[in-house]
């Protein structure tokens, strides 16, 4: 059995847990935010057996996609005014970053 971990954007998240329940597959959504952006996005735990974990990623691909994000700059305050950006950098976020682990022991009481 895998667990797969897969952060994407709020946006794609309900269409992707939608396709997750429409083909049978259960999953936990937890709201995130990105360490980068500081801004939210979705994570969703999928626990499934080994032999679905490549139908899970087609299901992942084909609900979310990447897009093009504006970082706005942050304040020197304090810091090095020599590496501070004055101006708006934009930044590709990926559709989804997708991590599969093993699992070692699955239980529902
Ligand atoms: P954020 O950390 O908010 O990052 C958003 C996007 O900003 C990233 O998109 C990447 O394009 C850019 N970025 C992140 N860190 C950067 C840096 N140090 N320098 C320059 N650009 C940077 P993605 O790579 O597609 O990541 C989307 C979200 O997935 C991330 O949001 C984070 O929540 C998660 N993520 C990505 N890689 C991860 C990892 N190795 N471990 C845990 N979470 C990860």
């Amino acid at each position: 059995m895998k667990m797969i971990i897969a952060v994407v954007q709020d946006k794609d998240s309900n269409r992707l847990a939608d396709a997750l329940v429409k083909h049978e597959f259960r999953a936990t959504k937890l709201a995130t935010t990105g360490g980068f952006l500081k801004a939210g996005n979705t994570t969703f735990m999928i626990g499934v057996e080994d032999q679905q974990v490549d139908r899970v990623m087609e299901i992942i691909k084909e609900n979310c996609k990447s897009r093009n994000q504006l970082v706005a700059p942050v304040s020197p305050m304090g810091g090095n005014a020599d590496a501070y950006v004055p101006y708006p950098v934009e930044v590709e976020v990926g559709g989804a970053t997708v991590f599969v682990l093993p699992i070692e022991s699955f239980q529902q009481f």
